[in-house]
């Protein structure tokens, strides 16, 4: 059973999460699943895994019936992956209230500064700030309470996520430092492999995301192998061949990402990938990645829409995960409202 007083806030706790905005891509697989899965297998730390499904509502509209079913095929991606939500605390993110209600506290803490700097907001709303939603913009003030809810204090993220989690850093910093007491970790954030921003497959220069409107821009977890191959055949690259070294990548980004996401789906560095493939041309090298990445992903989109067909067991695994999370992030949470000065039993 996990210790779960505050007392062993500094052990080492991981926690990350994802929205359920669309469906899961390849980028969301290399940036962050593939890690949480080799974080979980380390052992000896909880693990704890999260649909951020109240983050899923902030940009745009979202039926009700997609976000139910984004939500459980995300559980599956989760599943499918390699996680295993008897080893790993696997939930959505609503169940578990005590996450809205430290956001309240942190949304008193973090400054309107600190939020308007952060290149996603800015990203996100554009020129249509007034019309942005309020969760938007206070978007990493619940990012915040969703790590130190748990005492997390490391999360595996992509690299677009590395400004939350200093904000994240901040909030906790300023909290221990009005309070006077060392209550929140100051989180490391875990960054890692070959892959930490998959690229758009259309524009090197964008990153690979769910929400892009275009589908040819992207790799879905659940894209059957003719799909994958014909996307990787179709996407951006310049005429020269592969470079002898990865310096003979600068200024080409649509290569760089080609090459970056062959090593990482290799479990190898994007010098090693160069090396074996130096001189060769792009329609050569698209071939060759078409395979590996469907000889990777093509097992787990299968296992997704196995376990997509029983939901009920998708649901029971969610119910079980944000009962375990709430023996965690309960005490903790009485103990901030303690250290507050809010009155309770
Ligand atoms: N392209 C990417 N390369 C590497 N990592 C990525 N991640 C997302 N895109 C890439 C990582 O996946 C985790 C979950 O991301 P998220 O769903 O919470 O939100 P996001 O970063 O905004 O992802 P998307 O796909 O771009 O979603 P939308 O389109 O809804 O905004 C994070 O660890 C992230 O770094």
């Amino acid at each position: 059973m996990t210790d779960t007083t505050p007392e062993t806030h500094f052990d080492r706790r991981v926690f990350s999460g994802i929205q359920p905005s669309g469906g899961l891509t390849l980028g969301n697989y290399l940036g962050a699943i593939k890690h949480f899965v080799d974080m979980q297998d380390e052992g000896g730390y909880p693990t704890i895994y999260c649909m951020v499904d109240m983050h899923a509502i902030t940009a745009k509209f979202i039926d009700p019936d997609t976000l139910r079913r984004n939500t459980r095929e995300l559980c599956a991606g989760f599943i499918a992956s390699g996680i295993d939500p008897e080893k790993s605390i696997l939930f959505n993110q609503s169940q578990v209230a005590e996450h809205a209600q430290l956001a309240w506290i942190f949304n008193c803490v973090a400054r309107m500064g600190w939020m308007g700097r952060m290149t996603q907001w800015k990203d996100k709303a554009g020129k249509n700030a007034e019309n942005s939603s309020l969760g938007l913009f206070a978007y990493p003030a619940l990012m915040a309470a969703d790590i130190l809810v748990y005492h997390a204090t490391h999360v595996p993220v992509g690299d677009d996520q590395k400004q939350h989690l200093e904000l994240t850093r901040d909030i906790a910093a300023k909290f221990n430092h009005d309070y006077g007491q060392e209550f929140f970790p100051i989180t490391e954030p875990v960054i890692r492999g070959a892959a930490t921003r998959v690229m758009n497959l259309q524009d090197g220069t964008k990153k690979m995301s769910k929400s892009d409107p275009s589908d040819r821009t992207r790799i879905n977890m659940t894209d059957d192998a003719d799909t994958i191959a014909k996307k990787i055949r179709r996407a951006k690259t310049d005429p020269d061949p592969l470079p002898e070294t990865v310096d003979g990548l600068e200024s080409r980004p649509e290569a760089r990402n080609l090459v970056n996401i062959y090593a990482a789906l290799a479990d190898t560095t994007p010098a090693a990938v160069v090396a074996e493939h130096a001189g060769a041309q792009f329609g050569a090298f698209k071939v060759a990645l078409s395979d590996l990445a469907v000889d990777r992903l093509a097992p787990i989109a299968t296992e997704m829409a196995r376990l997509m067909d029983d939901q009920a067991e998708i649901d029971r695994i969610l119910a079980r995960g944000a009962e375990r999370a709430r023996e965690i992030a309960a005490p903790i949470l009485k103990k901030t409202y303690e250290i507050v000065g809010m009155v309770g039993a």
